[in-house]
């Protein structure tokens, strides 16, 4: 599955999620999850990043991604922890 992001949001290949690949990235997740046309808020969105990005240097690497997943599907999903592995 992370595979899966890096192959299809990593435009530029650099290995790690900027800020505008990982807007789009996340809100392909709200789409998913929404189901609807709603876009996720560009601040609300900011916010997340910085949460996430732990060293601080711009960009979600594998392992801050792989964070941050794991803290969404504990939030919404328990049982489909396993999937990510
Ligand atoms: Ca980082």
């Amino acid at each position: 599955m992370i595979d899966e992001i890096w192959t299809q949001f990593d435009d530029d290949n650099s290995g790690d999620l900027d800020q505008e690949e990982a807007y789009k990235f996340m809100s392909s997740l709200v789409k998913n999850r929404v189901k609807a046309n709603q876009s996720l808020d560009y601040e609300e969105f900011k916010k997340f990043f910085q949460k996430h990005d732990a060293d601080g240097d711009g960009s979600l690497d594998r392992g801050e991604i792989e964070t941050m997943l794991l803290g969404i599907i504990d939030d919404c999903e328990p049982s489909s922890k396993e999937s990510l592995k």
